[in-house]
């Protein structure tokens, strides 16, 4: 292998998308004017708004993470006993399902997509089961028509975790459109960030009106809880952030295009590689390094960490880690964790410095 110099300093995964600092210092020094910090407040209205509007998303309901916004979702639609799911997915998406009373059913996924295979959601359905809680990973839409087709026949809930997909859509529909909810979670390694955050979509605006109460503890009026709640709510602060950050993002999506496309040219040709086509608003660079590469994928992710260069092994299989430990037949996705390594995306890189990442990938597998 070629020696190559560490980077100095190291290159991150991912880096927040830059915000307009002008506007948010107008928008914090007017929060902290007001004194109003959270509990519906006007830069949480605006940004429902803005974020409604901008992606086609009426009733968009801002919450204080990606996890709160599954948790609200499952609650108000009222999933309880069996929810089926993905493992290969971050940890919160079954978080979330404990969270709110039910238990995850881990089943696998399509080869390719490495998204919920609707067939081996159908075989997984009990009497127990009362919805399907599918992720758009790595920004990939899942097979939506044949996941709404399962659950309309069997009568259960559709939810959709789109933390990985914001601004994604489906043939001209937006991907929040898709199922009776669609979460999105805005935290500062997402595309669009509050800092901490996230979003809930429901197709039912009563089910939307349900998650709006409990998102502020189930609170009507000065004494009421009319049903039990959490606190789910965005603070201003967080919020002033989102309204700086999205003017921004069509700077940053061009970048983080541009790198994956160079990515692609010198990659594509190398043996093993599946190199992944992204979406138009990039979050995640998820290369796969099959079993025709001469080096597996934790080889290259060393070679690559002794350069500064940080990668991640997203994700592994939920159903094999200490918490679930169910070790449920997952064979594509156990064999696309063990392949995945999220290469570094975002605007802060260098062509020069995405070369020389690629040079290094080079010289690991040749
Ligand atoms: N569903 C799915 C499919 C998800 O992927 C997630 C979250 C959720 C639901 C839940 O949404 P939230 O409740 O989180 O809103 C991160 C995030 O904590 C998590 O939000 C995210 N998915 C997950 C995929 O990644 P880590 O532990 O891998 O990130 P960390 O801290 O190692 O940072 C990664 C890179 O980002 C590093 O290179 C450093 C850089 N970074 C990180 C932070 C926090 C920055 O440059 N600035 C920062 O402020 O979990």
């Amino acid at each position: 292998m070629v020696r190559f110099d560490p980077f100095d300093p190291a290159i991150p995964l991912t880096r927040p998308t830059p915000v307009d600092r002008e506007l948010l210092t107008r928008l914090l020094t007017d929060t902290l004017d007001r004194g109003w910090l959270t509990n519906a407040g006007p830069n949480v209205a605006r940004l429902e708004e803005v974020l409604g509007t901008g992606l086609n998303a009426p009733g968009l309901l801002l919450t204080s993470s990606g996890t709160a916004a599954l948790t609200l979702a499952l609650r108000a639609l009222g999933c309880s006993g069996e929810v089926v799911t993905t493992p290969l997915t971050f940890a919160a998406t079954a978080n979330a399902i404990v969270l709110a009373g039910a238990r995850p059913v881990f089943v696998d996924v399509e080869p390719t997509t490495m998204n919920l295979d609707p067939g081996e959601v159908e075989a997984a359905i009990t009497e127990r089961t009362s919805a399907i809680l599918a992720v758009h990973l790595f920004g990939v839409p899942c097979d939506v028509v044949g996941l709404a087709d399962v659950a309309r026949r069997h009568g259960l809930h559709l939810i959709y975790d789109a933390a990985h997909a914001f601004g994604e859509h489906v043939q001209g529909t937006p991907i929040t459109a898709f199922g009776d909810a669609c979460a999105l979670s805005f935290h500062a390694t997402k595309l669009f960030s509050t800092t901490e955050g996230g979003a809930l979509v429901c197709r039912d605006p009563a089910v939307t009106e349900t998650a709006r109460l409990m998102r502020n503890h189930g609170i009507v009026g000065d004494e009421d809880v009319l049903v039990v709640g959490e606190n789910a709510k965005m603070s201003e602060l967080a919020a002033a952030y989102g309204l700086a950050a999205w003017g921004t993002l069509a700077d940053e999506c061009a970048v983080r295009r541009r790198v994956a496309a160079e990515y692609r040219d010198r990659l594509s040709g190398l043996p093993g590689m599946n190199v992944p086509q992204v979406g138009t608003w990039p979050h995640y660079f998820p290369l796969r390094i099959g079993p025709e590469s001469r080096v597996n994928r934790d080889v290259v992710r060393a070679g690559l960490s002794e350069l500064n260069v940080t990668t991640r092994r997203y994700f592994p299989v939920l159903c094999d880690t200490t918490a679930y430990a169910t070790h449920a037949h997952v064979p594509h996705a156990r064999r696309a964790a063990s392949e995945v390594l999220c290469l570094p995306l975002h605007a802060g890189l260098e062509q020069a410095a995405v070369q020389r990442i690629c040079d290094a990938v080079e010289s690991l597998v040749r």
